[in-house]
């Protein structure tokens, strides 16, 4: 269980370890004043209706409440340490897991750290606006539960920095509260955590996409050799869920509208359907293209030394790594890569392990279908001729072999100028982004109400009536 009478709860025996315990005491104020500064908007005084962790026990984790936002308590889970786990890749393969940092590892493990926990804060930032316009209380709710746990999820990152690499750790730590998403002179470290997220459809998008590769990105950590980096990830998974759940419906709860009212009135064209107040199956194509593509540059380059330096030393490992049969250390693996040459795109082999980044994406590729698939179902059910597509995963890239290229959706190699003349038929263009803005205006705050433009959730948040009081303004 967790110890909810200290300062910083946690499960870590935190009090046995004083200079820790003051360095993040001392780190927490400047958390607090982020979180006043760059958590979402004019929330500081609602109450939420927001779970919180009891136990890192898989089943008895959650407890529901009103909390005052930054009353949320933050804190440092890991799940418990299985003393005869080992390094299960790479080098090392068949040694005890590490307790401590390996001094060689030192820099690349801190660079990876700070990688991952830059991304939690950069997104509370990128939403700190949406409250403002929430399509119902069930919704605001949802989405102050995802802030505060990216919140939690910072924690879970600098307690690694500040307990295992001491004084450059703190600095680190710091300076995640300092770096701002889509700052022009201290931006976030990866492309997409600079990308604004304006509207609730591009907040869905980003749960279900970004937050995906969170979840993938996290699993490979979970395997890592460094014993509490492994531990910390496998607790941040069980909160993951929740945050590709609210993308995944969401999305699907404004197919569904648009499906409804498109059928009753008897509408198709994009323009019709937009008077009607929804949002056309055109631009939601359009969304998914741009948050598609800037969600799987996060995997890295094709071809990457530093992901098999990660894996040859064991510090992050491949999807379900101990699942999968095979050697574990790849010395002779191949895996299959793509590679613009004159106008064609073709395949290649390469080492397996320069190509883990490769290989992660793809995975989670096959993840993403799953969720496209079981949104065309409902565009198939209402009768509708229309299906979502994932484009090539060449189209609009700026990380890998893809970069500097030209690729439409389908996966053609275009010219600069065809590209340009066609660009708007496949990313949302000023006018969708506009037309999207126009239907977020105010919040819709009454209990059991929703926005015109998005269907009801099929239930509650734990088994409380749609029109629950979620949030308390006061
Ligand atoms: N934007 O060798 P390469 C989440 C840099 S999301 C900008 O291909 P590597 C969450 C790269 O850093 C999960 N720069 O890359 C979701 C490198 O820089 P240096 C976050 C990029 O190192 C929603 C250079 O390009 N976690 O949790 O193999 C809400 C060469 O790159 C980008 C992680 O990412 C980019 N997109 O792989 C909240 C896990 N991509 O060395 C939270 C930790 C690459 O030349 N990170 N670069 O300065 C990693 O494992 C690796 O850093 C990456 C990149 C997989 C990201």
């Amino acid at each position: 269980m967790i110890d909810y009478t200290e300062k910083i709860p946690n499960n870590v025996d935190l009090g046995r370890d004083r200079v820790l315990q003051r360095a993040l005491e001392h780190w927490q104020p400047a958390y607090m004043s982020w979180w006043y500064d760059m958590g979402p908007n004019e929330s500081h005084n609602y109450e939420v209706y927001l779970r919180t962790a009891t136990s890192v026990e898989p089943d008895g984790w959650a407890q529901f409440g009103y909390v005052r936002m930054p009353e949320y308590r933050w804190g440092i889970f890991l799940q418990p340490r299985d003393v005869n786990r080992q390094v299960n890749f790479g080098m090392h393969k068949g040694t005890p897991s590490w307790q401590e940092v390996p001094g060689e590892y030192r820099s690349t493990l801190r660079r990876v750290i700070v990688t991952q926990g830059d991304t939690e804060p950069a997104s509370v930032e990128q939403q700190r606006m949406l409250g403002m316009c929430c399509p119902s209380l069930y919704d605001l709710r949802n989405i102050f539960q995802v802030n505060v746990e990216e919140g939690r999820h910072l924690w879970a990152m600098v307690y690694l920095l500040h307990r295992y690499f001491g004084r450059d750790g703190r600095e680190e730590a710091e300076a995640l509260l300092e770096r701002r998403s889509g700052d022009a002179d201290n931006p976030r470290i990866l492309g997409a955590f600079n990308e604004p997220t304006p509207d609730w459809l591009a907040f869905y998008m980003f749960t279900f996409f970004t937050d995906r590769d969170g979840k993938f990105q996290l699993c490979a950590l979970a395997e890592s050799g460094f014993d509490p980096l492994a531990r910390t990830c496998r607790f941040m998974l069980t909160e993951e869920a929740h945050h590709m759940f609210v993308g995944e419906s969401g999305v699907s709860r404004i197919i569904q509208r648009t499906c409804e009212v498109m059928n009753e009135h008897k509408v198709e064209a994009p323009s019709d359907v937009r008077a009607l107040g929804v949002i056309d199956l055109q631009t939601m194509q359009r969304y998914l293209n741009f948050h598609f593509s800037v969600t799987i540059d996060l995997f890295g380059s094709d071809a990457s030394s530093n992901a098999a330096t990660y894996y040859t030393t064991g510090l992050k490992g491949r999807y379900e790594e101990t699942k999968i049969e095979d050697d574990h250390v790849l010395s002779d693996a191949e895996y299959p890569v793509f590679e613009v040459s004159g106008n064609k795109i073709v395949k290649k082999s390469v080492p397996a392990l320069t190509a883990l980044n490769e290989r992660l994406r793809d995975d989670y590729i096959g993840e993403i279908q799953g969720g496209v698939d079981r949104w065309n179902r409902i565009i198939e059910k209402s009768g509708i001729p229309f299906r979502l597509v994932l484009p090539h995963k060449g189209f609009h890239r700026a990380i890998g072999n893809f970069a500097g290229h030209c690729i439409s959706p389908n996966g053609e190699v275009l010219t600069e100028e065809a590209w340009k003349n066609r660009q708007h038929e496949w990313l949302p263009s000023a006018a969708d982004q506009a037309f999207v803005q126009s239907l977020m205006i105010g919040r819709v705050v009454e209990p059991g109400k929703f926005a015109n433009w998005i269907a009801p959730p099929i239930r509650g948040i734990n088994q409380q009536p749609l029109n629950f009081q979620y949030v308390r303004f006061n």
